[in-house]
């Protein structure tokens, strides 16, 4: 089976109840792209990339399709095996991980299609049929996240992350008390995620400041040395999320023990053969993670559900997906959904959903 033809698609989805606040970034709107790969026998793929705004990854919507478009004259004909396909997108484009993750995903639903099984199958097989998800708070007052924390616990999430950062740090140690007051013993875990927007002394005085209270750091700081200068000196857990840039990043941070583990994108690390890769780097560390994207639709909802399903469960700290902010599906009938603080994992062949036809109108480029 041979790639014949590659079709880019941009849509839009708005954030329901916007905007979704981060330390450096506020959204009202994101623009996602999908890609469609057809094969030399007729089947289809389906893929996406949609950063969360050009400000909270090294990544940007019209980024990603400049890179498909440069790229995709050059995989026609290709092999669609995942492998091969990374070595002819590399011989294409240095870099650009988040959209080759899009044909990645592609590839992977085109490749489950035909071969009557589910991407989680070819990822190695799903542990379980029904995932954690987790929900995460936008930056706001410490009593309104502190209503949101009991609604998310009652509801079932099993975990809970608090967006901090861009703002005086002791609003910051005020939400993260009141949280703890609604969530402490329930048995919910908590992410305090910086989104880099804590200095290492902001991060030294939280730590500090709140020393009985169990929760993660994620990316509190900007770069890998600021997360290198606080490691010795906090009593918290610190895991890496915008930092874990490519594979060889992951490998050093989970080698050299600079992180208790991660928050982790499929499209950031370069899909899902990457992805797997880094599953199994974290398995062997016994490092926890993540498995999301930085947000999207049905299509990369689908991808995060079938590769969270393979990771052993003690190590997966939820997927997390766009869903609960976006108001449309791309599939009618199979749309991806949190019921409970989990996701049931399709089981139909390739990602197991299929966009509605004609959902995205007509693609932007063709090849
Ligand atoms: C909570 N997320 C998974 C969604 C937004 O894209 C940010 C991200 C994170 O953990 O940084
Ligand atoms: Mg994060």
């Amino acid at each position: 089976m041979r790639i014949a033809e590659i079709h880019i698609y941009a849509y839009d989805l708005p954030v329901k109840n916007g905007p979704y606040t981060m330390a450096k970034a506020e959204v009202y709107s994101l623009d996602t792209t999908l890609v469609k790969i057809v094969a030399d026998n007729g089947l289809v793929g389906w893929g996406e990339t949609c950063p969360v705004g050009p400000t909270y990854a090294e990544a940007h919507a019209s980024g990603a399709r400049a890179a498909l478009a440069q790229m995709a004259p050059g995989l026609i004909g290709c092999e669609c095996w995942p492998a091969t396909l990374h070595r002819h997108m590399d011989a294409q484009l240095n870099g650009h991980n988040y959209a080759k993750a899009a044909l990645d995903i592609a590839l992977y639903d085109l490749l489950g299609k035909q071969l009557g099984v589910s991407v989680a199958d070819l990822l190695g097989g799903a542990m379980a049929d029904r995932v954690p998800s987790y929900y995460a708070t936008g930056v706001g007052a410490p009593d309104d996240i502190a209503r949101l924390a009991k609604e998310k616990l009652d509801e079932g999430y099993p975990r809970l992350q608090i967006k901090v950062g861009g703002r005086p740090v002791e609003l910051d140690i005020e939400t993260i008390r009141k949280v703890w007051k609604q969530i402490g013993g329930s048995g919910m875990r908590l992410a305090v995620d910086g989104n880099r927007g804590w200095t290492t002394r902001d991060a030294l005085r939280v730590s500090r400041e709140c020393p009985e209270i169990p929760f993660i750091m994620e990316q509190p700081c900007n770069t890998i040395e600021d997360l290198a200068k606080i490691r010795p000196q906090v009593s918290h857990g610190i895991y890496m999320d915008e930092n874990s840039v490519d594979l060889n990043t992951v490998i050093s941070a989970a080698g050299t023990g600079l992180v208790d583990g991660f928050g982790m994108k499929v499209t950031r690390i370069g899909g899902l053969q990457r992805m797997a890769t880094f599953r199994d780097v974290c398995e062997v560390r016994n490092l926890p993670h993540t498995c999301d994207d930085s947000w999207g639709g049905d299509i990369i909802a689908a991808a995060c559900v079938q590769m969270g399903a393979t990771v052993r469960p003690d190590l997966l700290e939820g997927v997390w997906l766009a869903a609960p902010y976006i108001e449309d599906h791309y599939d009618s009938a199979h749309g991806i959904e949190i019921v409970a603080g989990h996701i049931q994992r399709p089981t139909e062949v390739g990602l197991g959903v299929v966009p509605d036809e004609g959902c995205f109108g007509s693609p932007v480029s063709s090849f």
